[in-house]
């Protein structure tokens, strides 16, 4: 298998380096002979003509991190190569934490399921192919969320990595017809773990704000005691002054009691968000927090679907909506999340399952979104990686949705298929 995927990289098209001048797109250069010497089907459409799965397993920042329900040492990136007849790949993936047998599900379903769905046609057609799988009767069965739903969601990004690819432009200008990229803000996530002392946390912050430029900092909470959580909170806003935003984090921990006795101190702290601080499904709890409460409410990284951010929006239970595209499936899903949370006039701020690499395009070409978190753990697997500079991400320049591999992140962290 990774012998397989070795060769495909090897014989990919090389990329452009960041930082010249955008070329043509793959095809314009034959475009003349288009009537004359090329069949049009040629130019008409590509054909995927293989399926590669593939599991990443890559180190987080020091030994390990922990927010309020997960303790984790690795992230996982389980992904898929679409391979066309023309020579390009289109690459997308999940992310999970890096637990094998669960990866393999969803390897499993790509390979099994969606491939033979998607072998033979064009990848061109998004919306088609992305209802052919989640429409198959039998997957729709058992899925609609869950694994099959980060299967599809690999799937689809793999497609717009092609789309993209095929168009010779960076997915966000695809997405946004060219439109300059707005400036686009990065919080720092990755200094604020739970597992990490009150010291760790505070001089992190710090560091990201004071060297790196970064204008905001996030915090993870729900110690066993919420005291903790808010002198915790309350030396990183110390240490950091006024004017840099400050996010919490409770990933679901909180009771609606203890939200709503601990939010006014957050507030008197300038809190700009508190995140899924109830448990994920619970809309009546968010909707009475989000009503009593002076800090917004963020949430979307556990819901997998367009109802699930439609019931939430309906209800008033949510302000920062922070779908991602790892979750719902894929590109195609989170636009829809995002434009409804627009046509809401709320903003949205993904949340980055895929470790930015996908958001930042989605992020830049999206008029509700602002700000982007940022955590670096596999930024060494891509070719482009997602950088920031002074407290803004910087506007992709390859072709394509920014998942494309290096061949010597399939040679680190690559996990058997089975
Ligand atoms: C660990 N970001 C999050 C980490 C992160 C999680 O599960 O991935 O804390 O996804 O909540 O906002
Ligand atoms: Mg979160």
């Amino acid at each position: 298998m990774l012998a397989r995927i070795r060769e495909h990289l090897s014989r990919a098209r090389p990329l452009r380096k960041s930082g010249t001048a955008p070329g043509p797109p793959p095809y314009s250069a034959s475009l003349p002979m288009l009537s004359k010497k090329m069949p049009p089907d040629r130019f008409e459409r590509m054909k995927i003509v293989a399926v590669e799965p593939f599991i990443l397993h890559v180190p987080v920042t020091g030994q390990e991190i922990a927010d309020s329900m997960h303790r984790l040492t690795h992230w996982g990136v389980p992904g898929v190569i679409l391979v066309t007849d023309t020579g390009l790949r289109g690459y997308g993936y999940s992310g999970t934490h890096a637990h094998l047998p669960t990866d393999r599900l969803i390897t499993g379903f790509i390979e099994h399921t969606a491939a033979p769905l998607l072998l033979g046609e064009d990848p061109a057609e998004i919306d088609r192919l992305w209802q052919k799988i989640y429409r198959f009767p039998p997957a729709q069965w058992v899925g609609r969320s869950g694994i099959t739903h980060l299967g599809l969601g690999a799937v689809d990004v793999a497609l717009w990595d092609l789309k993209a690819k095929a168009a010779g432009v960076p997915l966000w200008k695809l997405l946004n017809a060219g439109a300059p990229a707005p400036a686009l803000e990065a919080y720092n996530t990755d200094g604020g773990w739970l597992n990490l002392s009150r010291e760790r946390i505070v001089a992190n912050a710090k560091r990201f704000t004071q060297e790196e430029g970064f204008r905001g900092v996030k915090l993870k909470i729900g110690k066993p005691d919420p005291a903790e959580d808010l002198e915790r909170v309350a030396a990183v806003r110390r240490a950091i002054g006024p004017d840099v935003k400050l996010m919490v984090d409770a990933n679901g921990k909180w009771t609606l009691e203890t939200a709503l006795a601990w939010s006014p101190r957050l507030r008197e702290l300038d809190v700009y968000w508190i995140e899924e601080p109830l448990w994920y499904d619970d809309i009546p709890a968010h909707a009475e927090l989000a009503a009593r409460s002076e800090v917004p409410v963020a949430l979307g990284e556990q819901l997998y679907s367009y109802y699930n951010f439609r019931d939430f929006i309906a209800a008033g239970a949510v302000r920062f909506v922070q779908p991602d595209v790892t979750r719902l499936a894929g590109v195609t899903e989170w636009r829809q999340v995002a434009d409804l949370a627009a046509q809401h006039g709320l903003p949205v701020a993904a949340h980055v399952g895929d470790m930015m690499q996908v958001h930042l395009h989605t992020s830049l070409a999206h008029p509700a979104c602002a700000i982007l978190e940022y955590i670096p753990w596999i930024r060494s697997c891509f070719t482009e990686p997602a950088t920031v500079r002074a407290g803004t991400f910087v506007p992709p320049r390859e072709p394509g949705a920014g998942t494309t591999l290096v061949p010597d992140a399939l040679e680190r962290y690559a996990q058997p298929l089975r």
